[in-house]
């Protein structure tokens, strides 16, 4: 037997990490990605300490056949908005919390864009909502993809509703600490 005889499915949303330390905000949307078998890559670039190798993601994202990328930095927040200007797919810029200013340097780097090209923002840490919005552009063209987010929305709804009948059931004072 030559190398793995598993498939490898090519990655259809790019994620970029603008350093390790961004990796836990974006975990958990991850495992959501793995979970319901969505292809993607995860990378760690950096516009300001390897600014070549951040253009030639940007450049080769799209030939690559990636669909969508995802990019995530803290402090002076320029890896989405570097990444956009090199391909003309959707990025969405992912502001992280760090450094002294908690993400505010980072959100206002990354959603005052100049005119023409554009990076959707998502909040402060919002990993999660990063990862949903991504697939929601994905499953444009993929009813697969319409079905998993519909069934998510579904289960989340529930869960809000769970919560109220505990509360009901309980009274405010009886409800315990609040679950996630
Ligand atoms: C940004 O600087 C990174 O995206 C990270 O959020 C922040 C700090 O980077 P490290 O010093 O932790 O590598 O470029």
């Amino acid at each position: 037997m030559g190398k793995s005889s598993v498939a490898k499915i090519d990655p259809l949303i790019g994620v970029v990490l603008g350093s390790d330390s961004d990796l836990p905000v974006l975990a958990p949307g991850l495992k959501m990605l793995e979970d319901w078998a969505i292809p993607f890559e995860v990378h760690i670039l950096s516009a300001h300490r390897t600014p070549e190798a951040a253009a030639d993601y940007g450049r080769s994202a799209e030939v690559r056949g990636l669909q969508v990328l995802i990019a995530a930095a803290g402090m002076a927040a320029h890896l989405p908005g570097v990444l956009a200007s090199y391909t003309t797919l959707p990025v969405i810029g992912l502001p992280v919390a760090s450094g002294h200013l908690g993400g505010k340097d980072a959100l206002y780097a990354i959603v005052q864009m100049p005119p023409g090209i554009p990076v959707a923002t998502v909040g402060i840490n919002a990993g999660k909502n990063a990862i949903l919005l991504a697939l929601e552009i994905l499953a444009l063209a993929n009813p697969l993809y319409q079905d998993k987010l519909k069934a998510f929305r579904k289960e989340q709804a529930q869960g809000v509703l769970d919560k109220d009948a505990h509360l009901q059931e309980r009274g405010f004072q009886g409800y315990g600490v609040a679950r996630t």
